[in-house]
C-alpha cells in the first residue's frame, strides 16, 4: 500500500496535472495497481428520497428553488418505498444504496423517517449512504447509531471558486460537517464537481483540500457538471474531456488507498472517456438508470461496457 499523505502543497499538485498525458497516466495507473485490483469496480444506486425545492443556491444543481428547472417538487418518499427501490437495486447488483435529500438540513419532523430508511435498507444487506446536507452532532450520531455506512457531502470545488458557485453556505460549513460526520467514525464520500467554469488552478486546490483532510475520505466522487437548463451554470463552456481524465488520475496518486468514482456526468460521455477514467484509477460508478433528477447511462449499456473491458463489479 502506498504511503498516505495530508501534507500535498499546490505545486506538487499542480506538477502532476501539468505532466505529458502518457506520464501522468502512466503514473496514476501504476499507483492504482499497487493499491487495488485494477479490474474491479465498486457500484453505489443513487436514490432522490426528497426532490426539489431546495433552500440553498447552489449555481449547479436543478433542486435549488431559486432555478427555474420546471422541476416538479416532491415531498419526503414513504420508508416502504425507498426499501423496494433498493431492493430492486441489490436485485440488479448494486452494492451500496445512496439516498439524497434537497435539503440545507434534515428538519427533525423527519428525521425519524430517515433513520427508519437507515434501518430498512440495511437490513437488506446493502452498505448504505445519505446526503442530507449539513448535520449536526445529535444527528451524526443517531444516523450512526442506526447503522449508516457512509455520509455523502462534497467540497465541490476549490475554497477560493466556492463563493461564485454558492452563498447560501460557507466552505467551512462544509468543512465542520464532514468533521462530525468523521468524528462519529463514520466512512466519509466526499468529492468534487469540474466543469463548473473554474480554471485548473481551482480543481488543484479542490484535490489538495480532499488529500489534505486529516484522514482521506473513504470515498471521493468526481462529477462532471450535468448542465441543467434554468440553473446558472447552464451555458458554462465544455470542459475538455481529457482535463476529467487528468483529474481523476490526479485524485488517484494523492488519494491511493481511496474508491476514486467517476460520478455524474458519464451520460454525455463517450466509452473510450470512461476507460481511460478507469485506467486513469476511478474504481467506482453510479449504477441505473438515474442519478438524482438527470439519466445516467442505462444499466445495460453499463454490463455491456463492463464486460467490452473486462471489468467486474464489487459485492
Ligand atoms: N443537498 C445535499 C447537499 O448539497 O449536500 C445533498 C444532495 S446534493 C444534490 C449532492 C451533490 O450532488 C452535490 O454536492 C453536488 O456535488 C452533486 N451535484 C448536484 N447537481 C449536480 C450537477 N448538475 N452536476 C454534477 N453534480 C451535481
Ligand atoms: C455525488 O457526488 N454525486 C451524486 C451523489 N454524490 C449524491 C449526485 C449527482 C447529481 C447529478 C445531478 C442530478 O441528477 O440532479
Ligand atoms: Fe440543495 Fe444540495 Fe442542490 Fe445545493 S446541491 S441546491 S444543497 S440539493
Amino acid at each position: 500500500m502506498t504511503e498516505l499523505r495530508h501534507d500535498w502543497d499546490l505545486a506538487e499538485i499542480q506538477g502532476f496535472f501539468d505532466l505529458p498525458f502518457n506520464d501522468l497516466l502512466f503514473l496514476a495507473h501504476s499507483v492504482h495497481r499497487q493499491n487495488f485490483d485494477p479490474n474491479a469496480v465498486q457500484v453505489s444506486t443513487l436514490l432522490s428520497i426528497k426532490t426539489g425545492g431546495c433552500s440553498e443556491d447552489c449555481g449547479y444543481c436543478s433542486q435549488s428553488a431559486r432555478s427555474k428547472t420546471g422541476l416538479e417538487r416532491e415531498r419526503l418518499l414513504a420508508v416502504e418505498e425507498v426499501i423496494e427501490q433498493a431492493r430492486l437495486a441489490k436485485g440488479k447488483g448494486a452494492g451500496r444504496f445512496c439516498m439524497g435529500a434537497a435539503w440545507r438540513s434534515p428538519k427533525e419532523k423527519d428525521f425519524g423517517q430517515v433513520l427508519e430508511m437507515v434501518r430498512g435498507v440495511s437490513e437488506l444487506g446493502m452498505e448504505t449512504c445519505m446526503t442530507l446536507g449539513m448535520l449536526t452532532d445529535e444527528q451524526v450520531r443517531q444516523l450512526k447509531a442506526e447503522g449508516l455506512d457512509y455520509y455523502n457531502h462534497n467540497l465541490d470545488t476549490s475554497p477560493e471558486y466556492y463563493e461564485d458557485v454558492v452563498t447560501t453556505r460557507t466552505y467551512q460549513d462544509r468543512l465542520d460537517t464532514l468533521e462530525r460526520v468523521r468524528a462519529a467514525g463514520m466512512n466519509v464520500c466526499c468529492g468534487g464537481i469540474v466543469g463548473m467554469g473554474e480554471s485548473r488552478a481551482d480543481r488543484v486546490s479542490l484535490l489538495q483540500q480532499l488529500a489534505n483532510l486529516p484522514k482521506h475520505p473513504e470515498s471521493v466522487p468526481i462529477n462532471m457538471l450535468v448542465r441543467i437548463e434554468g440553473t446558472p451554470l447552464a451555458d458554462v463552456d465544455d470542459l475538455d474531456p481529457l482535463e476529467f481524465v487528468r483529474t481523476i488520475a490526479v485524485a488517484r496518486i494523492i488519494m491511493p488507498g481511496s474508491m476514486v468514482r467517476l460520478s455524474a456526468g458519464r451520460a454525455g460521455m463517450h466509452d473510450e472517456q470512461q476507460a481511460l477514467c478507469f485506467f486513469a484509477g476511478a474504481n467506482s460508478i453510479f449504477y441505473g438508470d438515474r442519478l438524482l433528477t438527470t439519466d445516467n447511462p442505462e444499466a445495460d449499456h453499463d454490463r455491456k461496457l463492463f464486460d467490452r473491458l473486462g471489468l467486474y463489479t464489487l459485492q
